[in-house]
């Protein structure tokens, strides 16, 4: 293991338990510890975003960088890249994850022309590939950033000019090649401009047909190179886009079974996104999971005083124990996983801070996986759901569900029953209930 660029973390990050006081320990991530069936990395499957971990500064709207990264101040635009990669495979095996995700522009620099730009992203992909050799440390997602080059400003695969879409087709066909060469599980697209600020020059069934068409596209691309990776949709209702096509988790899949995409993705569901949606995390986590469509998770969380996409970490256990909760209930992420879209804030300017934002994501969801695991075994909330709705599983209940009876036949039944019951949802007995195990 090499010091170079986080030498105040001289081992990996050590489970020391929930005695423990060091601030550079786990106390509830124990990856090998079984819970049910599974180790914890399994069920967890933590991933480290290239893009906020490594290339982010601190800068925001209204200041620079205030971060002073090693790495990304070591030579040319490639001795940086390769600097960076060697930065971020020695902050993963020093805090024990076993996946990253990346954006094709994180990892290797755009150049002049295109051919340029493709030429370094294989160049930066051949290293990866070498350090992942090196490391066993896996490619969660791969994706291309199609937001961030003024060419995509009005969108890429929505473009009005048809060119801007070629590109952006282009752009993507590296990024799975890329994606696959490195072994990625799963391929996330996220329409960060895909979605339009006005209706005075925007023909929306247009722009919605020409995402329907691009994502066609991937699907027929990736079967042709053989890639048998997962894809996923990534929600989000704006930002930067004012309305964004993809806003929410129930507005993608229409849009995936409108354009009969439905079979070929699956949804990487963001805290934040949901939140910026007006939705909780764990509403999210649901409308996609009771779709058999959750596949992936961007674990972060907002700050609702704020209201925009913040990225913070995830460390309020309530909501991280909700998406256990659905997670689990689903029997798992499947190829997915948890992915840290997140960063330390602006004043958070040290190496070091990465190692406590991320020991602090991953100590709430492996605490929230301990207390989610318990509440499902000992049927804390399922006993209570089953019997509020027990009375749809016999007589009249089971009838109606089964399509065996009318409205005809109800109103006669009310006559002759009366009028039905008020019950009780029972909703701050659960609601205590869920902190007595948290
Ligand atoms: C931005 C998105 C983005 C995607 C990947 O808000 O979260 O980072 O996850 O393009
Ligand atoms: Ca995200
Ligand atoms: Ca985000």
């Amino acid at each position: 293991m090499k010091h170079t660029y986080f030498p105040e973390v001289k081992h990996p990050i050590p489970y020391e338990g929930r005695d423990s006081r060091n601030p550079l320990a786990f106390k509830y991530y124990n990856k090998d510890q079984k819970v049910g069936g599974k180790t914890m990395a399994e069920h967890l499957r933590f991933s480290v975003a290239y893009w906020h971990t490594l290339k982010g500064d601190g800068s925001d709207m209204f200041g620079g960088a205030s971060f002073d990264r090693a790495w990304l101040k070591s030579g040319d635009a490639l001795d940086c890249a390769r600097a960076t990669m060697d930065a971020a495979f020695e902050f993963y095996q020093k805090l024990g994850v076993d996946y990253y995700c990346f954006h094709d522009r994180d990892i290797a620099p755009a150049g002049e022309t295109f051919a340029r730009s493709c030429k370094n992203l294989q160049t930066i992909v051949d290293y990866a590939k070498q350090l992942q050799k090196e490391t066993g440390v896996k490619l969660l997602w791969g994706t291309a950033n199609l937001f961030s080059a003024p060419i995509f400003t009005s969108g890429a695969s929505t473009n009005p000019d048809a060119h801007v879409f070629a590109l952006a087709a282009a752009q993507v066909k590296n990024a799975l090649d890329a994606t696959l060469a490195l072994g990625g599980e799963n391929y996330v697209f996220w329409g960060g401009r895909e979605g339009y600020e006005s209706l005075l020059n925007t023909d929306m069934k247009r722009e919605q047909e020409q995402l329907a068409r691009f994502l066609h596209m991937a699907v027929d691309y990736a079967k042709k190179i053989g890639f048998k990776g997962q894809f996923l949709i990534e929600p989000k209702p704006c930002e930067p886009s004012k309305h964004q096509y993809d806003t929410d988790a129930a507005t993608t899949l229409a849009f995936l079974r409108t354009y009969d995409l439905i079979d070929h993705f699956k949804l990487n569901i963001e805290a934040n996104h949901a939140t910026l949606a007006r939705h909780t995390f764990e509403h999210e986590l649901t409308v996609a999971s009771i779709a058999g469509k959750l596949g992936s998770v961007d674990a972060n969380r907002g700050d609702l005083l704020l209201g925009w996409d913040t990225d913070q970490f995830p460390t309020d256990l309530y909501s991280t124990t909700l998406a256990m909760l659905v997670i689990l209930n689903q029997n798992g992420l499947g190829s997915g996983g948890l992915n840290f879209d997140a960063h330390p804030r602006r004043s958070s300017i040290d190496p070091v801070d990465l190692f406590h934002a991320h020991i602090g994501g991953m100590d709430a969801f492996a605490r929230s996986l301990l207390t989610a695991h318990r509440i499902i075994e000992e049927k804390v909330l399922s006993d209570f759901v089953s019997r509020r709705y027990a009375s749809y599983t016999s007589g009249m209940g089971a009838r109606i569900m089964a399509g065996e009876t009318d409205f005809n036949e109800l109103e006669k039944y009310i006559l002759e029953q009366g009028l039905p019951q008020m019950k009780s949802g029972r909703q701050e007995m659960l609601e205590n209930m869920l902190n007595d195990y948290i």
